[in-house]
């Protein structure tokens, strides 16, 4: 006998688990965690509870009943299924998304979604209660991280869709075992997710009632009446909230970015780059880019081992835009999704009456009726402004586990993670980056190339999208405690560290005067490969007023030896060049932005922030609008 089994919430788990179910709960001997089932179990009311373990019999429970309700449903081919969200919940939810803190806290988080704790808590609590009636609760663990390893953060999902379930399968390593072998009192996220009532077609229905709330001092998350995976599984966005607050207290670092590496065969070297880009901006593709090697494209936890700057990819598997996946732009990916056999979850593009799965710019003709996220389609549909619906919704996702990928790092489950060498902070403008530029040291890479990124709003968010939005490390959705203190400790962070990782700055997205893209969408490649020479010192490089560029020689010899294709000079000095209007008013609008909104934002950032503008200012006088590459001095 347990003595759990005397604890006050044994006897109600006992009548809504199978003893198998109860046995591996008691098992792992975790008082805490058998406390957060009891209480959730109390307040929610499911009709049962299903308590799974690392095994694939478990899994495969979670994929068949996932089947059998309907939340997911087999495509033509094998392995393959389809889930669809509601029409109204196809992206992540801000207006329902807050960070719970404390009272003193909440006039210091700005723009950051906050709410005071007891309040929310108590609002989120009455929301859902008696919410799983009905349903049975699955009670899955999983850990962020390998695990065992330094990076590892264990936890607890509690949650009434199959569907949210088996996507964690996917996306995240198993963590029974690690529960098992936790030491007693270790912490772990908790989180709890309930669909809601749900239609007819098992849609959540009580949208208005839409609740993401994450406590950011018990580290518990509860999520009610939605089902779009980054609102509705736990160990994705809000794990990565709950970690960057955790990483804020602690000293290390959880950010929104890819982790990879630049493969030079000629040299027998990896180097290992971790990036970050707000939606829509060139994320996926540069961690796919071909011949290097991926590690992750989302989440990566930093921390100090044995003196290094190492990384962890936090997951195990990718929720990716579908849309635009196709032979040619992404041959990697596109031949995975056509390859039969393997666990992969569409959601939200149509099925045809093929039973196949068809999304925005997959380069194939798509059927001209069948269904999709909007129910019934056919070519033609309008909503009810009359406006068309498209086939496949822009933030349509596949859902596969990583190891699927042939690009895939042997690395990618190493316990003490890869050494990372550079951090690419990536933008998106026409006018005004300069492809890539290297910062002059880590404390000016975060000040004037993470924290002045922007981006356009994209449909991974509902609202309104293509809206210029500030987006400091390309995080603002899920930095947690507030904006000065969190660049404080990414700046900590790196000055603590020896040999810290250079920071670029890129920018794919440059534009001639008749609105025409300047390079084409694989240049990136040189790029970054002239970023990993730098990192071995095998390249000089021009000095400009916020770090340096490429010499033209270098980036020739690159073109020519990666794609044999001439990189003309003129073209260079145009991409090259230092464009001085734009980057004031980049400056001013990133002052703008910290004035408004990060209340905490230490006067010494802003003063970095205004003398570089001032100085920008002055060189007008001796350069003009633009400074060309190669004529820059300090002097
Ligand atoms: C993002 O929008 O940054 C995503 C997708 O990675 S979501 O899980 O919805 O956040
Ligand atoms: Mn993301």
């Amino acid at each position: 006998m347990s003595k759990l089994d005397t604890h006050q919430f044994a006897p109600l788990l006992k009548s809504k688990m199978s003893p198998e179910s109860y046995r591996k709960l008691i098992a792992l001997e975790n008082e805490e965690l058998f406390a957060f089932v009891g209480e959730f179990t109390e307040h929610c009311e499911p009709d049962s509870v299903y308590m799974c373990d690392d095994s694939d019999e478990d899994a495969e429970y979670i994929r068949q009943h996932s089947l059998l309700k309907g939340e997911e449903k087999p495509l033509t081919k094998a392995g393959q299924t389809i889930h669809y969200d509601g029409y109204n919940d196809q992206g992540r939810a801000p207006g329902a998304t807050k960070n719970l803190v404390s009272k003193e806290l909440v006039p210091l988080m700005g723009a950051l979604l906050a709410k005071e704790r007891n309040e929310g808590l108590a609002e989120v609590r009455q929301v859902m209660k008696g919410i799983m009636k009905g349903k049975q609760a699955i009670v899955k663990l999983s850990c962020e991280g390998p695990t065992r390893s330094p990076f590892s953060i264990a936890c607890a999902q509690i949650t009434d869709s199959f569907y949210v379930a088996h996507s964690e399968d996917l996306l995240y390593r198993r963590g029974y075992e690690h529960f098992r072998l936790m030491a007693p009192g270790e912490r772990f996220f908790r989180f709890v997710h309930s669909a809601g009532r749900l239609d007819e077609h098992g849609n959540s229905v009580d949208l208005e009632n839409r609740r993401i709330y994450q406590d950011m001092e018990d580290y518990i998350v509860m999520s009610a009446n939605n089902q779009y995976a980054g609102n509705s599984v736990g160990l994705k966005k809000h794990a990565m909230r709950l970690a960057i607050k955790l990483a804020g207290t602690e000293g290390w670092l959880c950010e929104h970015m890819f982790v990879m590496s630049v493969q030079n065969e000629k040299k027998g070297r990896s180097t290992c780059f971790c990036g970050a880009f707000p939606s829509g901006c060139g994320k996926t593709a540069t961690a796919m880019l071909p011949g290097e090697k991926i590690i992750g494209d989302d989440i990566a936890y930093f921390r100090n081992v044995n003196g290094e700057f190492r990384a962890v990819n936090v997951e195990n598997g990718i929720f990716g835009i579908i849309k635009d996946v196709n032979a040619v732009d992404d041959p990697l990916i596109f031949k995975t999704l056509q390859t039969p056999g393997l666990e992969i979850i569409f959601s939200n593009v149509l099925t045809g009456p093929d039973n196949e799965p068809y999304w925005l710019g997959m380069g194939v003709d798509h059927p001209a009726k069948g269904w999709s996220y909007s129910g019934e389609w056919f070519e033609g549909k309008t909503d009810d402004k009359g406006v068309p619906i498209p086939h496949a919704h822009g933030n349509a996702r596949y859902t596969l586990r990583l190891g699927y990928l042939e690009n895939i790092d042997p690395a990618y489950n190493d316990k003490n993670g890869v050494p990372v060498q550079g951090i690419i902070y990536g933008g998106r403008d026409s006018d005004t980056s300069v492809p890539i530029e290297e910062s002059l040291d880590w404390k000016s890479g975060i000040i004037l190339k993470a924290c002045t990124l922007e981006s356009e709003t994209t449909s991974a968010v509902i609202g309104k999208e293509g809206v210029l939005a500030p987006q400091p490390m390309a995080n603002l959705d899920f930095i947690s405690y507030p904006i000065g203190a969190y660049i404080t400790n990414n700046i900590r962070f790196g000055e603590g560290i020896a040999n810290a990782p250079r920071i670029y700055a890129v920018n794919y997205f440059l534009r001639d005067a008749k609105g025409n893209f300047l390079t084409n969408k694989l240049a990136k490649k040189v790029w970054l490969h002239w970023a990993e020479l730098r990192i071995h010192n095998e390249v000089d490089a021009y000095r400009t007023p916020l770090g340096f560029i490429p010499r033209y020689e270098d980036l020739k010899a690159l073109f020519a030896e990666i794609f044999q294709e001439e990189f003309s000079e003129e073209l260079y000095r145009e991409l090259f060049k230092f464009r001085i209007d734009p980057w004031i008013a980049k400056i001013s609008r990133a002052v703008r932005f910290y004035h408004h909104s990060a209340p905490d934002c230490p006067e010494e950032y802003f003063e970095i922030w205004k003398s570089t503008a001032h100085k920008l200012t002055a060189l007008k006088e001796r350069y003009g609008h633009f400074i060309e590459p190669g004529t820059y001095s300090e002097k």
